[in-house]
């Protein structure tokens, strides 16, 4: 229903999304996804190129006085650090797409995978994700995200209140809800930097006010945990995706791996625990969606590792470039941005519509008969 593109290298003019098979009649607000912009940009530990640029996304198509017009939505967003001629670079950074993106295409430097492989991409991702996200929050949806590990140092507990995770995150330098696990990541954040090192983690992106029966039980490529997954997944660096207890649900038993069914004339069916994660069979169960990912530790080290030199085959280290420390907290924002990508493309196939006063209609006459169920 919903698809985007992006375009772009690290250094070359601008990035570009193009989001297309919104309905007609969406407001979109350029500030509201600049705020989403600005927040990938966070984060303690982050590479100097924070510094130099101003992220923003400007919007070139598919939009007239401010609303959809059901055209393909363009985004452009300028990178200050634009350079027309960046060196060749034949020392391949491990862990990185640099060595096998060379030997794909036939490179004999990286530079020509490096440019795309960038992490820099997912600003235009997150421009993207923040047009779905306006779209979700039509219908009371919303997302946030929060980190719980970075370099070996979690969290204890979140709040059992989910507004005060998001509120939590939001003020802390490294997305985290708790104060003294924040100074504990950011301690091994500085430890890192000073080792020339880097760290990963693991982040949560959680979706509250989701309708029940988002995705379907019915078919492999159907079933939203396995469409979030892949999403998620493809952010640069995720090695791994959970719902709920997650692998931890392969360690218990079945009598508390799973949410008893509630119901009662105001709340309807609820649960009382959401070990689920907010998805049953494939589709979302009207409960908070929890999706947590682990990401490595990013290859771009200042400390390098051995590597071979693509032209001479000399045994070499790799090549030094400027990167993150760790990018745990701007992950979890690009997490923010892929699952509410899937998210928005799995309620325009439940609702359908050209246009937002459709797919409005068919929002309220299936929520009026759920409650009624
Ligand atoms: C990034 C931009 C990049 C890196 C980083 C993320 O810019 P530059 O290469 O000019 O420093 O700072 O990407 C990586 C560390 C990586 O390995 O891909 C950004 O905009 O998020």
């Amino acid at each position: 229903m919903l698809r985007y593109l992006t375009a772009g290298e690290s250094h070359g003019r601008a990035l570009i999304a193009i989001v297309e098979g919104l309905p007609a009649g969406l407001r979109v607000d350029e500030d509201r996804i600049n705020v989403q912009m600005a927040r990938r940009m966070q984060g303690y530990g982050r590479s100097g190129r924070m510094q130099i640029e101003k992220d923003r996304a400007e919007i070139i198509s598919g939009v007239i006085r401010g609303e959809t017009i059901g055209a393909p939505v363009a985004l452009w967003i300028e990178n200050r650090d634009w350079r027309k001629d960046e060196p060749d670079v034949t020392r391949p950074r491990p862990g990185h797409a640099d060595l096998a993106g060379a030997l794909k295409y036939g490179f004999d430097e990286v530079r020509r995978v490096l440019e795309r492989s960038s992490a820099r991409e997912t600003a235009a991702r997150v421009a993207a994700g923040a047009v779905c996200r306006l779209l979700l929050e039509e219908f009371g949806v919303r997302l946030f995200s929060h980190v719980v590990e970075i370099g070996g140092e979690a969290i204890r507990a979140r709040p059992a209140r989910w507004e005060e995770v998001a509120l939590l995150a939001e003020s802390s330098a490294v997305r985290c809800v708790e104060p003294d696990a924040e100074v504990r990541m950011k301690a091994a954040i500085d430890a890192a930097r000073d080792r020339g090192d880097t760290l990963g983690g693991v982040f949560e992106v959680v979706a509250l006010g989701l309708p029940p029966g988002l995705g379907s039980h019915v078919h492999w490529d159907r079933r939203l945990d396995a469409r979030i997954a892949a999403a998620v997944m493809s952010i640069p660096a995720v090695k791994g995706v959970e719902f709920g207890l997650g692998f931890e649900a392969a360690r218990t038993p079945g009598s508390s791996a799973h949410d008893e069914i509630l119901y009662d004339q105001s709340r309807g069916f609820h649960r009382e625990t959401n070990r689920a994660g907010g998805v049953e069979g494939g589709m979302t169960n009207s409960e908070p969606l929890v999706v947590r990912a682990a990401m490595k530790p990013l290859s771009t080290l200042r400390v390098p590792m051995r590597s071979v030199d693509l032209r001479t085959k000399e045994s070499v280290k790799a090549t030094v470039v400027r990167g993150d420390v760790c990018a745990v907290p701007a992950a979890g924002v690009v997490g923010e941005a892929m699952v509410a990508f899937v998210l928005a493309d799995a309620f325009l196939e439940k609702f359908g519509g050209d246009a937002m006063a459709h797919l409005r209609q068919a929002f309220n006459l299936y929520m009026e008969e759920a409650r009624r169920c």
